[in-house]
Parts: structure tokens; sequence; C-alpha cells
């Protein structure tokens, strides 16, 4: 049996047992990213800077006019030699929305009068001739140099984003986070001074992803009766959530819209399942593998009385595919505006956690794209607070989603929503709960703090091919044991200490859950929008003032 999940995917969902893995050429990836050389092709006055995008994509906002905007890239795509077609396989999903909250976008977006979604595009050599490979940033660019500046509202590249933990692929960064044994290297923070220290929080015993054993209760959790208010609902679009004593009965997985899957399904392809699904064969775990879980702790741990929504778009390598995240938000989107206005088959969330970005190559009006903005902020229009990690960069480069929160004194590449509850983004702290993780970023837009540096929670039960140092027996006449030094990724004892900005995140959402179960939530539905934002945004203000 296999499942269609976001874009087409076709997930084996049959293996079970002891598992099969893919081949090499089954588990490469479909689409490789690529880093954005700003100086392969220039316009004036269009300064471009570095980042990470699917060279054979392009993004074309359904708020726009998108027969006309790929009628014009179509044109342009021919004087190159490359063909356009829209991508059958990517389901464009658009967004219903109130009447007043698309007039309030056009108050903000004048071009924007179309509905809420993204569809995707792919650049393919012309047949039978010998092109240069396509690309969507030449495209981007030789559209504007011929049409005009701002002539491609709405069209963007398809970004990588990449997960903000310790550990995740950092396709922009010059911090090699992703050492296997830094055990056994004898310089553990690192062999050059100025991205040693950062380097630090993925070695264990400084931050990095190490087992530790936990002998206290799980979180306390009361029962609910008929007349309780109802639980607050926190949902996490990352790597998933696997089997934990913790979790299995507060965490779902497989909500779907009308019978649809949100992001990736299948679970031969399930990070949280199977810790070791891109490199099989170097002994050790994937880079992300089981980070949702993680996630997930860490949303109990702060907020016990939720209710957790665990979706799945991110791969075992961290890296998530702008496109593949805005088609998931839209449905999630379509679900919470459903709840909210009381229409049925919908789900209410009263936060989101989100702990992933990427960095845009023109941060500013007019060369940016603000779809996945709007789709945020229309969760903020039903009230659901939206919680974004700041990013593990050590830069006050914007990363986006967490720099489209409001920045201190203005700015930013977005006309903000009035009418809805405010992105809010975390950096994260050290654990002395006071100074901020050296590898965090920060900037004006970064409107609270919370624990991200040596944090603990809970992780699925694998154990990577790392070895402990020494194994010996002992016997002294009750049998033999076993004595070994700590094997290094061997995480059967269900507990983890990790380190990223990744885990600010949900601690925040966790937060603000709490601060709303201490309300008294109404039942979803119940209460007009305004009332809902009304709600969230207070008890928003109430965490980010605790926790400046
Ligand atoms: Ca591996
Ligand atoms: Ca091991």
């Amino acid at each position: 049996m296999s499942e269609q999940g976001e874009n087409g995917r076709r997930d084996d969902t049959s293996i079970g047992g002891p598992r099969r893995r893919r081949r090499w050429d089954d588990r490469y990836p479909a689409r490789v990213g690529k880093l954005l050389d700003t100086t392969s092709v220039t316009v004036d006055g269009i300064r471009a800077y570095p980042t990470c995008y699917v060279p054979d994509h392009i993004l074309v906002s359904t708020l726009a006019d998108v027969a006309a905007n790929a009628e014009r890239l179509g044109r342009v795509a021919g004087e190159l030699g490359w063909d356009l077609s829209l991508d059958e396989k990517f389901l464009t999903s658009r967004l219903p929305e109130p009447e007043v909250a698309r007039q309030d976008r056009v108050r903000r977006y004048p071009w924007a009068t179309g509905v809420l979604g993204i569809a995707r595009f792919l650049i393919s050599a012309r047949a039978g001739d010998a092109v240069p490979a396509p690309d969507a940033w030449t495209l981007l660019q030789r559209a504007r140099a011929l049409l005009g500046r701002d002539a491609l509202a709405g069209v963007g590249l398809d970004h990588l984003l990449i997960v903000d933990s310790i550990g995740a692929n950092p396709f922009h960064s010059t911090n090699p986070f992703h050492s296997t044994n830094p055990f056994h290297s004898t310089n553990p923070a690192g062999s050059s001074v100025d991205v040693g220290a950062i380097a630090s929080y993925g070695s264990q015993g400084r931050g990095g992803l190490q087992p530790v054993a936990y002998a206290g209760p799980a979180p306390y959790r009361r029962d609910r009766s008929a007349e309780d208010p109802r639980r607050p609902v926190v949902a996490t679009l990352d790597t998933g959530c696997g089997p934990h004593s913790w979790l299995d009965s507060i965490v779902r997985t497989t909500v779907r819209l009308d019978g649809t899957p949100i992001g990736h399904v299948g679970t031969a392809t399930d990070p949280e399942l199977d810790g070791d699904l891109i490199g099989p064969m170097d002994g050790g775990l994937d880079e992300v593998s089981g980070h949702g879980t993680f996630i997930a702790g860490l949303i109990h741990q702060a907020c016990p009385e939720a209710d957790i929504v665990a979706w799945r778009v991110v791969d075992s390598d961290g890296v998530v595919i702008e496109s593949e995240l805005v088609g998931a938000l839209t449905k999630i989107a379509t679900l919470i505006g459903r709840a909210a206005l009381d229409l049925p088959d919908g789900l209410g969330i009263d936060v989101f956690s989100l702990s992933m970005g990427y960095y845009h190559e023109t941060p500013e009006d007019g060369l940016f794209d603000p779809t996945m903005y709007e789709l945020l902020a229309s969760m903020g229009r039903c009230g659901t607070v939206v919680a974004c990690s700041a990013g593990n960069d050590a830069t006050d480069r914007p990363m986006f989603p967490a720099a489209f929160a409001p920045w201190l004194g203005g700015g930013g590449p977005v006309h903000l929503a009035e009418d809805s509850v405010p992105i809010v983004a975390a950096r994260a702290l050290n654990p002395n709960g006071s100074t901020v993780a050296l590898f965090s970023n920060d900037g004006p837009w970064i409107g609270c703090s919370a624990p991200g540096g040596a944090v603990f929670s809970t992780m699925p039960a694998f154990n990577g091919g790392n070895q402990p140092l020494a194994r010996v027996t002992s016997d002294f006449g009750s049998g033999v044991r076993v004595r070994e030094s700590i094997d290094p990724d061997d995480f059967r004892g269900g507990f983890a200490v990790w380190s990223g900005t990744s885990f600010a995140a949900p601690l925040i959402a966790g937060a603000v859950a709490s601060a709303l179960d201490s309300g008294g939530l109404q039942p979803v539905g119940s209460a007009s929008l305004a009332d809902r934002v009304k709600v969230g945004s207070a008890a928003l203000e109430k965490v980010t003032a605790a926790a400046r």
C-alpha cells in the first residue's frame, strides 16, 4: 500500500518488521538545493545576498494573476532555452478566507487581489537542445531586467529552510556542527578560534545531542471532566513525532484535511521511526532524527495540559522545501479557519510552533513574496499564536518566518496585518536561564527568550552505530553483567539533551498555551474572531513580558 503525501511524494507504507532500507538512488533527494551565487546575474539596483534554493522551481503566488505571471516568465525562459510548466504533482491549495481578510490584504498589497496560496512551476531544458541548466535565479533576474524591477509581484524562488537545531546541516553556515564523533576529537571546541565557540554546542557535554537519564515522574496532567474548559491545542510542523510513553496518548500525527494528508506521510521516510534513513552505512544517526519527538516533549513539559498535533514536513537531514512548507501551511490554515468560524471539519489550534527558517536573497518590499507571511497571519486572525525560532547562525540577518514578527521601531519586508495576533520569534538562552546562547540569531524582530542550550526532552528509542569506548563483563556470583562507558547515541532510555533555537520556540509555544489554559479556554468557534485575537494577544503579551 502506498499513500500520496504533500507534493505527490509516494511513500511506501507497507514495510513492517525488520526495516528494509531503500537503495542509495532511492534515498537520494529528488530535488537538490543550490547556493545562490550573487555574482551570477546582476540587475542594476538589486543587491542580492546568499541563500539556498531549488534551481528548477519557481513559485507564483495565487494572490497575483498566475496566468499572467506564468506567461511573462515563460517568455523570458524561452529566450534562455528553457520551458516553463505548471508542476502538476504539486497540489496547489488555496485558502478560503472571509472577504474582510482579503480586503485588508489588498489595502496592504494592492496587487494581491487573488486567493491565498501558491502554484509551483518547473523550469526544464528545451527538448532536443543543449542549454545551460535551468536556474530560477537567472530567470527571475532576467525577467526583472526586461520587465522592470517590480513587475513580478508574488513571484519567488523555492527556498530551502533549515531546521534550527544544532546538528542540522546548515548550507549557509561556516559552522561544522555535525562532527560525527566529538568524543574522539582531541579538541572538541573546534580547530579555529572564530567558529570554535559556536561549534562547541555540537559536542556532547557542551550542549550537543546526547543521551541522559531522567528519574522524575512524567509531567502531571489532570483529568478533565465535561465541565472543565477544553484543553489548549499546540501544533508543530517538523519531523513528526515518534512513540514515547510521555506522548503516546497526547500527540496526534495523522490529522488530515478532508481525508488528504498534511505534509509527508508513510513510515518508510519517517525520521521519528528510523533514525538512519539517509546515510545508513556511516554509523551515525541522521542530523535531525528525533527532532519532532524532542519538540513535542518540550511542549509537553511547558504545558502538560495541552493536546499536541505534530505534522511532518522536514526530512531527516533537516531540510524542508519552501513550497512543501507553504502547501502544508495552507492546509493547516484551512483547518484553523474552519474551526474559528465554527464550520465542520476544522481543527482549533491555539498555538503553532515552527522551528525552521531561510534567508531571503532580497529581503526588501517589492522583491519579497509575502504569501508565507499571509498564511501565518491568517492563522493569527483566528487567534492562533505563531511562535518561530530565531535561527542558529549567530547573525542579525533576518531569517524567515521568525523575521515576520513585528520589528522594534518598524522595518522588515512585509506589511503586517493589524487584525491578527502578531508572530513571536524566540532566541535561545543557555542553561543558566540568563545569557543568550552564542549560536542564537538576534535582531529587532526577536520578541522573547527561552532555553535552547543543553535542553532536556524526549527522544525516540534510537541506537546509532557509535559504540561505547570500552566494554567488559564481570560476574560476582549473581550473573554476568555488561560494563561499558556511555554509548554516545543510545537513546533507548527515551531522553536526550540537545541545543538549538529550535527548542526555544516550542517552549514559548507551551508557555503561551499554559497562559491560555489558566485563563479558561472557550470552546473553539464560540468567540468572535476579534475576541479570539484579543485572547491570543493577551496570552502572548503575558509570556513575552516574563521572558524578554
Ligand atoms: Ca547515518
Ligand atoms: Ca550506539
